[in-house]
């Protein structure tokens, strides 16, 4: 997986080190760049819109505290690929309604039949009732091969050696929901139309998924594929609106540069990916890992838990804002930034950057506090009961007791913790009502009105 994007790792690591100016670095890494990429034959349109996105910002951004600027810009380069590849959620691999019927598209060789061996292992394993089916009949083998794999994963399997495809797709699929029973069914198709044209395949495919109107096509797409998977996922999409991607074969030498086009042609997103021949080398695709990888950050550690720490400010942020906004914080949120502040360890200076935190006190407290007493706080968090944490003021003299009982501490720190909660809301309030300013905070675009 190394070899996708060619020797990006490389131009990470000696931009880091260059002795150049930051203008004239960044300007030879977004050259080196796009050069790796359209060797690795990412679309050139894509090329470009992500390069002109990448300088702007690395132009226009001042880095937070504590990170130099040209960490800052790999964070920048970090961030857009992650957008690239479909943004910083892992996507939903479980069906949200029932029957969920998969159609696997995808030019010949491109791991299709292997790929619906490899997703039904996965949702076997995950205990849903899966069932295979195939519509090629165009490959001799290729009956057999997906009745194998339906055997080995120990699934129901439905196919015919010869006949209409789009009948085989719709009888398979009355068959292994009827008589089955399936909550999942996979439908495999053809990469080849007997001697005919690619548009023949494509026109197959448009009947197939008019005929059973699958709830997913999933598009599959070999990483070696070049720069002609552009088009090729276009034509697919046009044809039958692709639902998201399966990348295989990211085991090899392929740069992967052609799917991570596809991705981009049909606005899908990936999936899962395929690092191997078994069944059993298949993932849940990450794009945040996928592009560190790519990126060589695991090497680069600190640079990592840095860019780590920034995101968990953003979240504290957020919830700050929140906060602010209602004029009241639960202790839910309280519980987040100790367990934040924990985890952020030395780099917790990262969070000063969270606007109005330390001027809450909040950020006084922890940042300059003791870790032990981040300790004792959250021990004592994890005793309450869900209401008490939802409304801490129905915690009584007895409660305080169970409470210090149930965490190992002492009736005195968990009414210091109590205090501490009244205190951060009363601020809240008397921010909301306007009778405190905090520097840094934009109380107008908070709406924080005056009632
Ligand atoms: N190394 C590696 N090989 C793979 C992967 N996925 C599939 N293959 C291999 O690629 C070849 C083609 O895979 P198939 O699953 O038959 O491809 P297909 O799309 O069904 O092919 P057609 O039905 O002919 O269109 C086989 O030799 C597979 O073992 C993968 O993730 N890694
Ligand atoms: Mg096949």
């Amino acid at each position: 997986m190394s070899s996708i994007f060619g020797k990006v790792r490389d131009l990470v690591s000696s931009f880091l080190r260059s002795s150049e100016s930051y203008e004239e670095a960044v300007a030879a890494f977004i050259k080196e760049l796009q050069k790796e990429m359209i060797k690795a034959d990412v679309n050139v349109r894509v090329v470009s819109e992500l390069s002109s996105r990448i300088r702007e910002r690395a132009l226009k951004e001042e880095p937070p505290p504590g990170i130099l600027r040209k960490e800052w810009f790999i964070k920048i380069v970090y961030d857009e690929l992650v957008k690239l590849l479909g943004g910083d959620t892992v996507s939903e691999p479980f069906p949200r309604s029932f029957p969920w019927v998969v159609l696997l598209v995808g030019v010949q060789g491109s791991g299709k039949t292997t790929t619906a061996g490899k997703l039904a292992l996965y949702y076997k394993k995950r205990g849903y009732r899966v069932g295979l089916a195939t519509t090629d009949t165009y490959r001799p083998a290729a009956y057999d091969q997906l009745k194998q794999l339906a055997d080995y994963v120990g699934v129901p399997f439905y196919g015919e050696r010869q006949g209409d495809p789009v009948e085989i797709a719709k009888k398979a699929i009355k068959v292994l929901l009827h008589d089955y029973l399936c909550d999942i069914v996979i439908v495999d198709t053809a990469g080849r139309h007997g001697y005919g044209k690619e548009e023949d395949l494509l026109v197959e495919m448009k009947e197939i998924a008019e005929a059973i109107k699958p709830s997913e096509v999933i598009l599959v797409i070999d990483a070696s594929v070049g720069q002609k998977a552009f088009d090729l996922a276009k034509k697919f999409h046009e044809q039958t609106p692709i639902g998201s991607i399966i990348v295989t074969k990211l085991d090899g030498t392929a740069r992967g540069g052609g799917a991570l086009s596809a991705v981009v042609a049909t606005g899908a997103k990936i999936k899962f990916i395929g690092d191997g021949e078994k069944l059993e080398d298949f993932e849940l695709f990450n794009p945040k890992r996928f592009v560190a990888r790519v990126l060589g950050l695991g090497d680069l550690e600190t640079l990592l838990e840095k860019f780590k720490a920034i995101e968990e400010s953003d979240e504290i942020r957020k919830r700050l804002e929140k906060a602010v906004t209602l004029g009241r914080m639960t202790m839910r949120d309280i519980y987040y930034q100790l367990k934040s502040v924990k985890k952020l360890g030395p780099l917790r200076k990262v969070l000063e950057l969270v606007p109005g935190l330390s001027m809450l006190k909040i950020g006084d407290e922890m940042l300059k506090g003791s870790e032990k007493k981040m300790d004792v706080w959250v021990s004592i968090i994890e005793s309450m009961t869900y209401r008490e944490l939802d409304n801490p003021s129905i915690i009584d003299k007895s409660r305080v007791r169970r409470i210090a009982l149930g965490s190992g501490r002492t009736v005195n720190e968990v009414k210091e913790l109590l205090d501490y909660y009244e205190l951060v809301n009363k601020m809240l309030k008397d921010l909301k009502r306007g009778k405190l300013r905090v520097k840094g905070l934009d109380l107008g675009r908070l709406g924080g009105g005056s009632d």
